[in-house]
Parts: C-alpha cells; sequence; structure tokens
C-alpha cells in the first residue's frame, strides 16, 4: 500500500499541557495540524517498527476523523498492530486498561475531557506509555520539542477502517482490531469489587442511586455495569448516551456543572447516592441524601475503608495526592503507618510510585481518584468502591463522612477558579506572588503565622527527576494553606486557581458551612494575590 510523505512546516504552541495537547476543534482542523502532532510523538518515540498501540477517545466531535488519520499515520510509520474502541470510544480509564491487558507499547487517548465538545468546542490528545499512564515530562518535553523541528510525515493511503465493525482489519502490513469499548473495563472492575454485595444493595429495594453521565463517554461503561450487571433499575443512569457535543453541556462533575444532579439529590425525595463523572470517565463527584463529598475527603475515606474491598483487603501500601489536594488523606496515611506523597497537579505524576509500589491509592481535589489498578484517574472505580463500602458498612453517606470526621478531624477545602483571566493578567499575578515569598515566613494575619512559602518543586523519588515552579504555595502553622496555580488544561486565557484549606478538630466545629469556615482564609488569599486590583474579577468563576 503507498506511503506518502509530505512536507509540513512547525506549528507553534504544540506543548502538552497538564493531560496532553488541548485546543479548539478549529486549531485541530487545520491543515497538517494533527498531523504535525502525531509525527512529532512518533518521532520522540524512537523507531516505531513493529510496536502496538492502543486508539481510543471519548467520542466528541472530530474523534473518528481524528482516528482514521492517526491509524494511517500508525501504519506508514512500521506499527504493526492497534487496538482501538469500537466506533473510537474508550474512555480514558478504558484506554488504560486495554493498554496493560494487551501489553501495548502505548496508547494515544482523544479527549480533552470536561472541556466543551462540538464543532466550536475543544479536542485533545495525549500519548500514553506502556504502563497505561499518561507519558512523564521527560517524554512530553522531547514531543514538544519534534514539535518545533518537523519537517515531514509519513501517512498511509490506504482505506478508512470500518471503526463500527468488531474483529481484525488490516491497513496496509499494519493491522486494526477494533475491540467492544466496555468488556476489558467491565471485568477489571468486577475483579476489584465486590458485585455481589453491590448488586444485593442496589437491589435491596431501601436504597436509591443516580448516576450522571452527561452525555460524555461514561454512559455505556455505567449502564452496563450499574444497570446491567449490578441490577440497579433502568433510569438510573441518566444522560447515558454520548453525544459529539455533549448535549451542549460541560461534562464536569462539580456543584456548579452537574446541575441536574445536584438539584436532584438536594431535593426532598433525594436519592440515597449520586455520582457524575466528566467527558473522558476519569472524574468523580460523590453525593448523598442532601450532601456534598469533597474529593480531598473522598480519597481519605476510601483509604480509611480499603480494607473492605477485595482487591485492597490486604493492605494499601501508601497514598499519593496533588499539592493543592487537602491533607486529609495524609492524616489516614500517618494512622495507617504507611508512606503518604505529594506530587505535582496531574496524573503523570502518580506513575512511577504506582509501578514502584509505594502507593496504592491516588487523588486529586479535581474530582479524580484512583489506584494502582490502572494508570489514569477513573471515576466508575470511584463510585464503585463508594457503593462497596457502603453496602459493607451499611450506612449513609453522610455517617460514614461525619464518622470519618470525627475520627480524624476536618480539612476544610475549597477551590474558587477564575477562568478567561488575560494571560498577561495571570503572569502578573502570579509574579506579584513570587516576589513576596522570601518576605512571609513568621508573618502573622490576625491569629495565622506562616510557617513556609515557595513555588512548589517536586523532587521525583523513583527516577530523581524535578518538576518545578508547579503552584505557590502558602503554609501556616497548624496546617493552614492557601494555594495559586494557572491552569495547564484551559484553551482560552488563563484560569487562575485559588485552592484554601483549614483543618479543625473541634467536635462543636464539624459540621459548619465550609465558604463560610474558610472566609477569612479566602479574604486573605485575595489580599495577598491582590486578585481585584490585578485581574479586575471581584468573584470567582466556578467554586468547588
Ligand atoms: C486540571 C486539574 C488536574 C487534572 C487535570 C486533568 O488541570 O486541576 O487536577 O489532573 O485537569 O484532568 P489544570 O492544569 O487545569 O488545573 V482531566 O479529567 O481534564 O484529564
Ligand atoms: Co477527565
Amino acid at each position: 500500500m503507498p506511503i506518502s510523505t509530505v512536507n509540513t512546516s512547525a506549528f507553534e504552541g504544540q506543548k502538552p499541557g497538564t493531560s496532553g495537547l488541548r485546543k479548539k476543534v478549529g486549531v485541530f482542523k487545520q491543515p497538517h495540524y494533527l498531523e504535525n502532532f502525531i509525527q512529532s510523538t512518533f518521532n520522540a518515540l524512537g523507531d516505531c517498527e513493529g510496536k502496538t498501540l492502543v486508539v481510543g477517545g471519548d467520542g466528541r466531535y472530530y474523534n473518528q476523523t481524528a482516528i482514521q488519520i492517526i491509524l494511517k499515520m500508525a501504519a506508514a510509520n512500521g506499527f504493526s498492530h492497534i487496538w482501538v474502541g469500537q466506533n473510537g470510544i474508550l474512555s480514558t480509564p478504558a484506554a488504560s486498561c486495554v493498554i496493560r491487558k494487551y501489553q501495548a507499547f502505548g496508547g494515544l487517548i482523544l479527549s480533552a475531557s470536561h472541556n466543551p465538545a462540538g464543532i466550536d468546542g475543544d479536542f485533545g490528545i495525549k500519548f500514553n506509555t506502556s504502563n497505561g499512564g499518561p507519558a512523564p515530562e521527560s517524554i512530553t518535553n522531547q514531543i514538544y520539542q519534534q514539535t518545533t523541528e518537523i519537517s515531514q510525515y509519513r501517512i498511509s493511503n490506504a482505506a478508512d477502517i470500518a471503526l463500527h465493525k468488531l474483529g481484525l482489519q488490516n491497513l496496509g502490513d499494519m493491522t486494526v482490531e477494533v475491540i467492544d469499548s466496555v468488556v476489558d473495563y467491565t471485568e477489571l472492575m468486577a475483579s476489584i469489587f465486590d458485585f455481589p454485595a453491590i448488586k444485593a444493595l442496589l437491589t435491596s429495594g431501601d436504597f436509591s442511586m443516580r448516576f450522571d453521565a452527561m452525555h460524555a463517554v461514561t454512559g455505556p461503561y455505567a449502564i452496563e455495569i450499574l444497570e446491567k450487571r449490578l441490577g440497579a433499575p433502568a433510569g438510573t443512569v441518566i444522560n447515558g448516551i454520548p453525544l459529539p457535543d455533549f448535549g451542549g453541556g460541560h461534562p464536569d462533575p462539580n456543584l456548579t456543572y452537574a446541575e441536574q444532579l445536584v438539584t436532584e439529590l438536594f431535593s426532598d425525595d433525594a436519592p440515597d447516592f449520586g455520582a457524575a463523572s466528566d467527558g473522558d470517565g476519569d472524574r468523580n463527584m460523590i453525593l448523598g441524601k442532601q450532601f456534598f463529598v469533597t474529593p480531598s475527603d473522598s480519597l481519605a475515606i476510601l483509604a480509611a475503608n480499603a480494607q473492605h474491598i477485595p482487591a485492597y483487603k490486604s493492605g494499601i501500601t501508601g497514598i499519593a495526592r496533588s499539592m493543592p489536594t487537602s491533607q486529609a488523606a495524609d492524616r489516614v496515611a500517618e494512622k495507617l503507618g504507611i508512606e503518604a506523597h505529594e506530587t505535582p497537579t496531574g496524573w503523570k505524576f502518580f506513575g512511577n510510585l504506582l509501578d514502584a509500589n509505594r502507593v496504592t491509592l491516588c487523588g486529586e481535589e479535581s474530582f479524580g481518584t484512583g489506584s494502582n489498578h490502572i494508570r489514569e484517574k477513573d471515576g466508575l472505580w470511584a463510585v464503585l468502591f463508594w457503593l462497596n463500602i457502603l453496602a459493607v458498612k451499611q450506612q449513609s453517606v453522610a455517617e460514614l463522612v461525619n464518622l470519618h470526621w470525627q475520627q480524624f478531624g476536618r480539612n476544610y477545602y475549597t477551590r474558587h477558579d477564575y477562568e478567561g483571566v488575560p494571560t498577561e493578567q495571570a503572569e502578573a499575578l502570579i509574579q506579584h506572588l513570587q516576589t513576596q515569598l522570601s518576605t512571609l515566613p513568621k508573618k502573622q494575619f490576625a491569629e495565622r503565622t506562616v510557617s513556609y512559602a515557595d513555588n512548589f518543586s517536586y523532587h521525583d523519588p523513583i527516577d530523581n527527576s524535578v518538576s518545578e515552579k508547579q503552584g505557590i504555595r502558602i503554609g501556616f502553622e497548624g496546617g493552614d494553606r492557601i494555594i495559586y496555580r494557572l491552569s495547564g488544561t484551559g484553551t482560552e486565557g488563563a484560569t487562575l486557581r485559588v485552592y484554601i484549606e483549614s483543618y479543625e478538630d473541634r467536635p462543636a466545629r464539624l459540621n459548619q458551612d465550609t465558604q463560610t469556615a474558610l472566609s477569612e482564609l479566602i479574604d486573605l488569599a485575595n489580599q495577598l494575590a491582590k486578585i481585584v486590583e490585578l485581574t479586575g474579577r471581584t468573584a470567582p468563576t466556578v467554586i468547588t
């Protein structure tokens, strides 16, 4: 089959961010734009002859078009075999599962996660390595380097693959195997959790739940697992049909964007349990009857109850959390006498710790939780973990969380996002903070004394790599913290994220409203960064 070598020239700005390259669909559709990034990825990987790949995405607009191009380029670059999800669909956790299960060389995941989709929305691509996890910075830096030097790419002239047809097809000398998108992932979940116990809970008649797939990729996974395998009534999964524009919504499972679910769970006749996932299926939000569980608390609670889950019953080796995630999980690690790690934002930093078996559970404040079963965060896995605990303990979500706070204390936690800030303003704000850092330690603000102030740098204990400037941290005596960083996943202007945390263990103060409990620290965070003066913003766009 003839192969074309096409001349091209470099595009600016093809630098992978927190989770791959994310741009507006219109940017990706420019002639050669996608091809340049794919060829640069293959160039960075070196010799691709005879290697294997997994390819799939979250089903958003442009998914299948991009996959056809990627398959032809993989064939032209010498890959021998590709597993691709049926109709191009693989959730991010399912892709990680498949890479590991079939021992692929790596995978290309097409997703912009929770960012809006459709013709005017966002698109994204990232490369995952053979452990199933996002490529580390050493590789993403090489990919970026290649994007600045590229002058040619290779593509096969073969016909399109029938992505709906399960089984083997040929593309030149390469074989393409279209696989069921859901089966491997479902089997993995059944091997981790006590499905009979969860099924007994869901069919008991006195437990009800709702899962909001937000018209994104988890619909088919949730319907198969929750309704078909675990017996939850039809209709348990809402917005379960994936749409190329996610139904015009913003599939980010939080109190702002999962409005339909949140309204139901806070209504008078709310179900006992509610959950949602994001565009590519790796995030989760957990709700009880009129009750919201913060992702940071969720990680701590899963860790404290891991012994109730078949796959973790012999114990967990350690817990890792991203730096801005609350320190609630650290207290659990301390009690269990296991390692606790603090990494920069983004799942790629957990891979080494998981591979070395230094940690079993990982989490991020941004509604991400996962374990050593794969190398991505995993939305439905977290939902099943919660259901398994509820089935064993026969407590409500609120009871479980309250008991946890009584035992460990509560880390009040909030994140304030300021979206669409002009990049220069956002950078000036971080610079303003940076110049203050050395003057802050020992300074007193009302009752709080600063114990440290820095721009976080992470020293990976496994490969000794160092990642600098991962966010401004201001820590106070007693553990309170204010953190500032700029998003690495947005596609328009800058998003400033301010993370605020305060620890409380006085029994009478465990049930305050979060924004009220944190109000002093929130004011201080605004003052220190001069948010109003430097951005003109008087309120955040999203509060979680
Ligand atoms: C955000 C979150 C981060 C998460 C990343 C990818 O990154 O804060 O915790 O790992 O999204 O998640 P940033 O750089 O915008 O803060 V996903 O579900 O978009 O793959
Ligand atoms: Co996601």
